[in-house]
């Protein structure tokens, strides 16, 4: 590969990207981290990755980072491995707006990221850019499922591989949502993680509460190289049976009734209604989040685990006469099975709260087998 492009930039733009297994807190984590930067007088920019349009953080994002004047591109149809070209235009779109700091949210079940994108960029744009260290961030339930087998989960062994990989290149591996866990559980985490990723940097915080997240993003910004840590071996094979296994929705959805409804109930209720019949069909969630705009205002639902409670977030909307909602949902399911399913439980929500609801736009599929036009396996300094 040769140095075939130049990217207009003052001084080299900090990338920092952070993967992780789906529902890990990437976008909660990221968002916090782009607030934090922005205090420091930072100029940030951040890019969101789907397989499909219609992606509830795109709009979570926005508004989150909206009146702070971050600029929000999104790379839609692939991961950023696989639209790698996608990836340039809408990097070159946010340096339009001069950021110090770029930041990347890469698809949950993505994995490979350093050979197959810091790779590329640190030897076609090498000015252009400076990677932070690569994090990864993991959810606990995960760790106990994935890793340790200590809780059952019907996503089967190729999951797991998948998630050990995604571990296995990162420069630093953030146990996220440490609110949950007592001090002790945290430890117990911690150290089960660093035996079994020894040269790995850890940390432990909470997206939520604000627990690490300073002392993360001091390195983040101390000038360690980052995406180092390539992947010397990955069989794709094993990488497309893990993504080939979820059901991926994307639908947005028109909501309009006689009588003003409740937003955050019709999320919730939606929300338990899919988890029940996915549970019936050990459909395991990866990530099932929902968000509900209107009159530009946003809420939203997010529930990562089959055994657990939807939780809902963003801005809190009164009763509605109608609005939009965008469903995705990532879960072990055929795709037309998880169609099924979420066209039967809409209708039924929207009966029993007397909303009538429109389906504008739907996709459903398995995301399709990884190919990403460059690989790089040699481990690149910058
Ligand atoms: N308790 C707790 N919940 C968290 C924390 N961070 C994120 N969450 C919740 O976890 C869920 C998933 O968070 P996201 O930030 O959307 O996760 P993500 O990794 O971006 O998910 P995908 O993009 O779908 O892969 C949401 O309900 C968040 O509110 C945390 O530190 N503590
Ligand atoms: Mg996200």
């Amino acid at each position: 590969m040769s140095s075939s492009r130049k990217l207009s930039v003052k001084k080299p733009v900090k990338m920092i990207f952070s993967g992780g297994f789906l529902g890990s807190g990437k976008t909660t984590a990221l968002a916090a981290l782009a607030k934090r930067l922005i205090e420091k007088e930072q100029r940030v920019g951040f890019i969101t990755n789907d397989q499909s349009e219609n992606l509830v953080d795109t709009i979570i994002v926005r508004q989150m980072l909206a009146d702070l004047g971050v600029p929000v591109e999104e790379v839609v149809k692939g991961c950023f491995c696989c639209k790698f070209d996608e990836l340039i235009e809408h990097v070159e779109k946010i340096l339009a707006h001069d950021p110090d700091v770029l930041m990347g949210e890469p698809v949950g079940s993505c994995t490979d990221f350093v050979a197959a994108v810091a790779n590329p960029i640190k030897i076609q744009y090498r000015d252009a850019f400076r990677f932070a260290p690569f994090s990864i961030m993991v959810d606990p339930e995960r760790v106990r499922s994935l890793i340790l087998n200590e809780t059952q989960t019907d996503f089967p062994e190729d999951v797991a591989y998948l998630f050990g990989k995604q571990l296995e290149e990162a420069d630093t591996i953030v146990l996220n949502k440490v609110d949950l866990l007592t001090e002790k559980e945290t430890r117990r985490l911690l150290a089960a993680i660093g035996e079994r990723y020894p040269q790995k940097k850890l940390m432990a915080v909470s997206a939520k509460d604000g627990t690490g997240m300073d002392e993360w993003l001091e390195d983040l910004i101390s000038g360690r190289p980052g995406a180092n840590t390539v992947l010397s071996q990955i069989d794709y094979d094993r990488y497309a049976r893990a993504e080939a296994v979820l059901g991926w929705l994307n639908a947005a959805v028109k909501l309009q009734a006689e009588q003003p409804f409740d937003a955050g109930r019709l999320m919730t209720s939606l929300a338990t209604r899919l988890r029940d019949r996915f549970k019936i069909e050990k459909g395991e969630i990866g990530h099932l989040k929902f968000v509900l705009t209107s009159s530009g205002k946003s809420m939203w639902a997010n529930l990562t685990h089959l055994a657990a409670e939807p939780t809902v977030g963003g801005e809190k909307l009164d009763r509605l006469p109608r609005g939009t909602l965008i469903i995705n949902a990532r879960v072990k399911l055929e795709p037309e099975d998880l169609e099924t399913i979420v066209r039967d439980s809409l209708d039924a929500v929207s009966r029993d709260m007397s909303v009538r609801s429109e389906i504008d736009d739907l996709q459903c599929f398995s995301p399709a087998y990884p190919e990403p036009p460059h690989i790089i396996r040699e481990p690149i300094e910058g």
